[in-house]
């Protein structure tokens, strides 16, 4: 396969400075080798550079303008890659996901299929400019392209139902959220839920949806997601994450599914970062949905 590597430093959808530093703590955490070690083809365009814009947005949203700018440079970007292969996109915020699901709902318009959207993140993302109480737009991303009001004009993105949006991992929602996902019928899947079932038996269900439609698979992985302990590089830790081997088991599933067309690497903050350790992490969770297993891996020193 080949694999585009898109690097996207936006940093103004989050709370805090640091992600605009992610892509480069992933190049240097190793991810074109780790892809290229597994036979894959990797191509590395460089960071996307935002597209100037004037837009603006009612309600409660910060830094239109800059993410704005990224999402469109982004979805152009993600479009072209998708025509001849797979892509991963380097955050940068979560906001990124604007312009990489813009990307990949174009490309499955063009080849005629659906796309199913895989968030790992303990966060729904699911607000609007209308809802949110922070203002931040790394929280409103998958609200846009499951077509909510508030973000006409925003950037050209064919909408897709909630109920082919499967958040895995959740555990801080905000109360709007948690009504507009019931109201629109979105997948949630907290992480009680996976306590209870296993991370295995949700993230097998999810793929046979994806089976059952024929459909591509772009797969949006936030660093919160995982328990802050084990990848404390990201502004907005909550307690009672994944561990390293469900992330790794959901990636590895996703590998063996052979359907998805891109992946979101988000919300690295390197400046919060342990010694790269979260960043690593990222990496190795990169390399298992584009196939590797556990009998690839080289066994460590001592
Ligand atoms: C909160 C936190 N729901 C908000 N969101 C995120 O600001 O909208 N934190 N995505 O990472
Ligand atoms: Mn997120
Ligand atoms: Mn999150
Ligand atoms: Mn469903």
């Amino acid at each position: 396969r080949t694999i585009t590597l898109i690097g996207a430093p936006v940093e103004d959808g989050a709370g805090r400075q640091g992600c605009s530093m992610g892509p480069k703590a992933l190049r240097i955490a190793g991810l074109a080798e780790a892809l290229s070690g597994l036979g894959h083809t990797v191509i590395d365009r460089g960071d996307v550079l935002p597209e100037g814009n004037e837009f603006a947005l009612e309600g409660l949203a910060h830094n239109v303008v800059e993410v704005t700018g990224f999402a469109r440079a982004l979805a152009d970007a993600g479009e072209s890659a998708l025509a001849d292969g797979t892509a991963v996109y380097l955050g940068g915020d979560h906001a990124l996901s604007f312009g990489s699901v813009a990307a990949a709902l174009r490309h499955a318009d063009r080849v005629g299929k659906k796309l199913h959207v895989l968030w790992l993140d303990a966060h729904a993302d699911f607000n609007t400019p209308q809802t949110s109480t922070s203002g931040n737009m790394h929280g409103m991303p998958a609200a846009f392209f499951c077509g909510e009001a508030g973000f006409d004009g925003m950037l050209e993105c064919p909408t897709m139902p909630a109920s082919r949006y499967h958040l895995v991992g959740a555990r801080s929602i905000d109360p709007a959220e948690v009504d507009l996902l019931a109201a629109r019928g979105a997948d949630v899947n907290d992480m009680a839920e996976i306590d209870e079932h296993g991370i295995g038996a949700i993230v097998r269900r999810i793929l046979k949806e994806v089976e059952a439609d024929d459909a591509l698979l772009h797969v949006s992985l936030d660093v919160d997601f995982i328990e802050p302990d084990l990848a404390p590089g990201v502004g907005t830790t909550v307690p009672g994450g994944a561990t390293v081997r469900e992330a790794h088991l959901a990636m590895e599933m996703v590998g063996r599914c052979g359907r998805l067309v891109s992946l979101d690497l988000v919300e690295l903050n390197p400046f919060l970062d342990d010694r790269g350790k979260s960043a690593r992490l990222m990496v190795e969770l990169a390399a298992s949905a584009f196939g590797r297993r556990i009998f690839d891996r080289p066994t460590q020193p001592a």
